[in-house]
């Protein structure tokens, strides 16, 4: 697209309710949005780094600071007319920040697509109409009310169910959920990286409860603690945080420290890298499946996008807006069925609806392109 400005928007988004894992609790979600103005389209992003750098180093403050000043300075000087796929490249001399170029890459993406009237599903290789919704459970107050927040979730149509684990909340949580509704629940456990391999002992007991995948039990540069634990657990290892982009995909499965990608376009730098890893997988015959990062219905709609792809047999973390914000910044995504219907219209589908983008405005940032 041609682009003219980039807008910064930066939205407070209270959770309906906090959101507990091994790494902290969430309350709010400090938002960032990248609005990139072309002559014929207007593209949207959505930067999933949290508050804090605690999921991984990235933080939205970093973000913010990170495009206004090291990658928009580079794609100005690559002159106006940007196509996505350039994007990555312009951007690879600085190292890291994967959800900071992912934010840029999504914007202009969505743009371009806008501009040529096709959806993001399609432009991807979508195959679906619509995508399997699974949801991610916090570390609760008590056995009751985990299992309380469960039934909630499954009484809304929730197909499958993930529980986050840490040590002290994983053993005896998981067993409850699975005494209380069943052998046929589809139930997965993530660790967010807390443990070590000491524990391999211990996170084996978890294999008698018929788990779909363990996320992320070891720390994320820790790929060769994961093949070794692998080999220890009944339980197939999926790998989060680890998987920063397609050579790592390709080194953890060689490596077998694990048998399922969890595939998030943020922690990978781009749609497009995450097509990348989800093809490779395709061809590998490793299932994937769409995590989540608490997005705003902009980076929600990309997500059900990517997740009407072939190779996504397992649902996501691809949840209704409801489960996280009383008010989406766009039209809501609603469960049908225990699905998501794949927005269809140019681009993502859907854009923020204005009043109440402004209503959840803290600060905008308006960068006119030069
Ligand atoms: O590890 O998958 C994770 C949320 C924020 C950061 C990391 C993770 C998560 C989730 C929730 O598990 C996924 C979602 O519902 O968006
Ligand atoms: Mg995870």
């Amino acid at each position: 697209m041609r682009v003219r400005r980039v807008v910064l928007h930066r939205l407070a988004m209270p959770l309906v309710t906090p959101f507990r894992t091994s790494f902290g609790t969430e309350t709010s979600r400090d938002v960032l949005l990248v609005e990139v103005e072309g002559a014929d389209s207007i593209g949207w992003g959505e930067c999933v780094a949290m508050s804090e750098p605690l999921y991984s180093s990235e933080y939205v403050e970093g973000a913010h600071a990170m495009i206004r000043s090291h990658l928009l300075p580079r794609l100005f000087a690559a002159g106006p007319d940007i196509k996505a796929e350039d994007v990555g490249g312009i951007l690879a001399e600085v190292k890291g920040h994967q959800m900071a170029k992912a934010a840029i890459e999504a914007a202009i993406l969505d743009g371009d697509l806008r501009a040529a009237g096709l959806s993001l599903s399609s432009s991807l290789g979508g195959v679906r109409e619509r995508v399997a919704a699974g949801v991610s459970v916090g570390i609760a107050t008590s056995i009751p009310a985990l299992v309380d927040a469960v039934g909630g979730y499954l009484d809304d149509g929730y197909v499958r169910i993930k529980l986050k684990i840490e040590p002290g909340w994983d053993v005896e949580p998981v067993a409850a959920v699975r005494e209380h509704f069943g052998p046929d629940l589809s139930l997965q456990v993530d660790a967010n990286a807390a443990y070590t391999l000491a524990d391999a002992a211990h996170l084996a007991r978890l294999d008698r409860f018929g788990l779909l995948l363990i996320e992320q039990p070891l720390a994320e540069h820790d790929l060769s603690g994961h093949a070794s634990l692998a080999r220890r657990l009944k339980t197939p290892i999926c790998l989060d945080e680890s998987i920063t982009g397609a050579a790592v995909a390709v080194d953890a499965l060689d490596r077998g420290a694990c048998s399922i990608v969890n595939i998030k376009a943020g922690r990978v730098g781009g749609y497009i890298e995450a097509k990348v890893i989800h093809d490779l997988c395709f061809e590998r015959a490793v299932p994937v499946w769409c995590g989540g990062m608490l997005e705003t219905g902009i980076g929600r709609a990309a997500n059900v996008a990517l997740a009407s792809l072939p190779g996504f047999s397992l649902p996501g973390d691809t949840s209704a807006s409801k489960r996280y914000f009383q008010r989406d910044v766009t039209e809501p995504f609603e469960l049908e069925s225990g699905h998501l219907a794949v927005p269809t219209g140019p681009g993502i589908g859907v854009a923020p609806i204005p009043e109440v983008l402004e209503e959840l405005t803290t600060s905008r940032e308006e960068i006119p392109w030069r």
